[in-house]
């Protein structure tokens, strides 16, 4: 399952936003492969689709795709080098598929921070160079074992050089041109900074209530990256709140509706994931596959074995099957699509792979 690591300097409100994810948490025995752990959430993507769906399928039960969250014990100066936990952590986070970035804007004297002043921008790149040192570190490892005037290893000598320069420049390795087999390099050696951003700006109720957005230089040095503004604390109070407090609560700081389903979607448009729908009486439930995958492999999702046995899919827009108010109507006007195994799968989706 896709996963992503929650990073950031102590006391920024990485736990309170782990907590509040984790009582989003789905019923983990409808995905295989999860790890079961204290420090992983998994956490269903909000979807409206799917509750459309299954009125109209009349489904026992609704299945959304999910993601895992990782809390991580904070990141301090020096965890590249191994400093208390820093390895440790550093190591966690290399399998995820994305890292959310928390970073502190909220003020609260009775909580310290460890820079001693709040500048999000200033931790942000303290988070970064710790990031960027520790690929580094593996980057120079990589180079004392290959030997660079092998002309077999041609193409990863100039990736890792092109990646040892670029990063002691300043420059996240996802910001670092590189030829097509060089990407490959890159990938395999799982560095940090080769994974998308997603920044969780942590900014205090009354800084929400004021429409607080990130300066000029906050918003430079997260450059592309995917950020949501939110409150930790107050998402946390919402999610142990019943439907008509969270109304009460919503309307003190002028919101409609929890920035958390917002995160989550979000974070799911960062790890580049794309979904399609399976709908029935059994079940109304949300896939995941690539954004640029075919019928086959998002098959994959279903089952591990539909990819090789895959021979075709009849596939119908969500939208289209709902108008129109179920798959027998659908198939008596003809609008349902029969695709081979180069189709390549639309956000939306609603597909019945034979095998
Ligand atoms: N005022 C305020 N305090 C917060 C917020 N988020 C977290 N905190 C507090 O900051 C402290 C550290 O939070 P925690 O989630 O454990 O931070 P972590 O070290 O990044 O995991 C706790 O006392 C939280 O209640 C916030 O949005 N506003
Ligand atoms: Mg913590």
């Amino acid at each position: 399952m896709l996963s992503i690591g929650i990073v950031g300097l102590p006391n920024v409100g990485k736990s309170t936003l782990f907590k509040a994810l984790t009582k989003k948490q789905v019923d983990i025995q409808n995905y295989p492969f999860t790890t079961i752990d204290p420090n992983v959430g998994v956490v269903g993507v909000p979807d409206e689709r799917l509750g459309l769906l299954a009125k109209m399928s009349n489904s026992a039960k609704i299945i959304p795709t999910a993601i895992e969250f990782i809390d991580i014990a904070g990141l301090v100066k020096g965890a590249a080098q191994g400093e208390g936990l820093g390895n440790k952590f550093l190591a966690n986070i290399r399998e995820v598929g994305a890292i959310a970035e928390v970073v502190r804007i909220f003020e609260d004297d009775k909580i310290t921070h460890v820079h001693k002043k709040i500048d999000p921008a200033d931790d942000v790149e303290a988070i970064n160079m710790e990031l960027m040192l520790a690929d580094l570190e593996t980057i120079n490892k990589r180079i004392d074992k290959t030997k660079v005037n092998d002309p077999s290893v041609a193409v990863e000598t100039s990736a890792l050089r092109k990646l040892k320069i670029g990063l002691e420049s300043g420059m996240l390795a996802i910001n670092i041109e590189l030829a097509d087999k060089e990407e490959e390099v890159a990938r395999e050696l799982n560095l940090l900074t080769n994974k998308k951003f997603i920044y969780i700006l942590n900014a205090s109720e009354n800084q929400l209530k004021s429409g607080w957005q990130p300066d000029e230089k906050l918003k430079k040095t997260i450059g592309d990256s995917d950020f949501v503004i939110l409150t930790s604390t107050f998402e946390l109070l919402l999610s142990e709140s019943s439907a008509d407090e969270q109304k009460v609560f919503l309307e003190e700081v002028n919101l409609t509706e929890s920035r958390l389903d917002a995160l989550i979607k979000k974070a799911y448009h960062t790890l580049g994931l794309t979904t399609f729908l399976t709908t029935g009486e059994d079940e109304t439930r949300a896939w995941t596959c690539k954004a640029d995958a075919t019928a086959p492999q998002a098959a994959r999702a279903i089952h591990t074995d539909f990819e090789q046995k895959f021979i075709r899919a009849e596939v119908i827009n969500w939208k289209t099957l709902l108008d129109i108010g179920g798959y027998a109507s659908a198939r008596a006007k003809g609008l349902i699509k029969t695709v081979g195994r180069d189709y390549v799968v639309q956000d939306g989706d609603v597909i019945e792979i034979k095998i």
